[in-house]
């Protein structure tokens, strides 16, 4: 194996070291220990997801995590203990999978943990934050989390198949942020699948709320650096047939990403209703309300609302080719 040319930063052999000693695997030092690592790592990997075909393996997994499991489900982590410091370990693999997009159309994704997008991590503001990221999806790949890090830890320099680099860092600004693979080209390794969501909580938790998260992105089916089809968190259309329950009179906090690529801006529309809007998430009272918000790639917010009258409400972009190409949804709302 070829660890040993990963190079990894002192900090991170140490880490590893740590990490091997955790498991008992300490005596054989990190070159020895690799394979056994794998093997422990991977014994230790939740059962996640998917909607996903495992190449490697061929075998087709159960679908777990749909849009609608996806919506609502916050990794926190292990919370571990080191030297009074509150830590949060994460275990993020990269694989390739055959994900299908709808009955005519499959794609090749490369995603996280068999999923597309990768699991939302959530984080409180202050926490130290170690990221143990596997690649074993047969090409190089990284994890850059935006938010306020060290450059080691940025997460641009290629972790090789097969490879297995920490990422750790200390969990700041509060807001809504992200990750993503950042090995060029990064346009086809994001419209594959390498992003998720990075929540950073403020120190004094926000008010009780429906909280939920909404992915923006684009497919680029036959790779001519358009998109072909569009969707939120991961199956075009799929909030269309599966409209989200949502209850009468309770706040929903929707924490909202675009990472289309290819196209400049998409917008975010809610019907019948105004939202408030918590900019990058990183203020704890709004700056405006509105019922559309322009956002370039990258760009996300909070955004609240409560609906008071049951019925079916649609959101989309307002861009309506691409809501028409499979980024539309509905809120169902129920009594509560
Ligand atoms: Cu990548």
């Amino acid at each position: 194996m070829s660890i040993e040319k990963e190079k990894l930063s002192h900090a991170n052999r140490r880490q590893l070291l740590k990490l091997l000693l955790g498991m008992g695997l300490g005596g054989g030092g990190i070159l020895w220990a690799w394979p056994q690592i794998q093997r422990s790592l991977l014994k230790s990997q939740p059962n996640v997801s998917s909607s996903v075909t495992d190449e490697s393996s061929k075998a087709t997994k159960k679908i777990v995590a749909t849009p609608l499991t996806f919506l609502r489900n916050f990794d926190y982590g292990v919370l571990k203990q080191e030297n009074g410091r509150v830590i949060r370990e994460f275990r993020v693999e990269a694989r390739t999978s055959t994900i299908k997009l709808n009955d005519a159309v499959s794609l090749i994704s490369w995603n996280l943990n068999g999923q597309v997008p990768g699991p939302t991590l959530r984080v409180t503001q202050g926490d130290l934050v170690r990221v143990i990221f596997y690649n074993r999806a047969g090409h190089s790949h990284s994890l850059h989390f935006h938010g306020i890090h060290h450059a080691d830890m940025d997460g641009v320099k290629p972790i090789r198949n097969n490879n297995v680099f920490i990422y750790e860092f200390e969990a700041k600004p509060f807001g809504v942020h992200l990750y993503h693979c950042h090995v060029p080209p990064v346009t086809r390794h994001i419209t594959k699948g390498l992003y998720g969501m990075f929540i950073v909580d403020p120190p004094q938790p926000r008010p009780k709320a429906d909280e939920m998260v909404l992915i923006m992105a684009g497919y680029d089916v036959n790779e001519d650096k358009k998109n072909e089809l569009y969707a939120f968190n991961g199956l075009p259309n799929y909030y269309m047939k599966h409209s989200i329950p949502i209850k009468q009179n309770e706040l929903i906090r929707l924490y909202l990403l675009n990472i289309i690529e290819y196209d400049p801006v998409a917008t975010f529309h809610l019907h019948a209703n105004f939202f408030q809007v918590y900019p990058t998430g990183m203020t704890l009272t709004p700056t405006h309300t509105t019922d559309v918000i322009t956002m370039g790639t990258a760009e996300r917010h909070i955004l609240e609302f409560t609906y008071s009258q049951l019925g079916e409400y649609m959101f989309h972009p307002h861009q309506d080719q691409i809501a028409e190409a499979g980024c539309m949804g509905v809120f169902n709302v129920l009594k509560a």
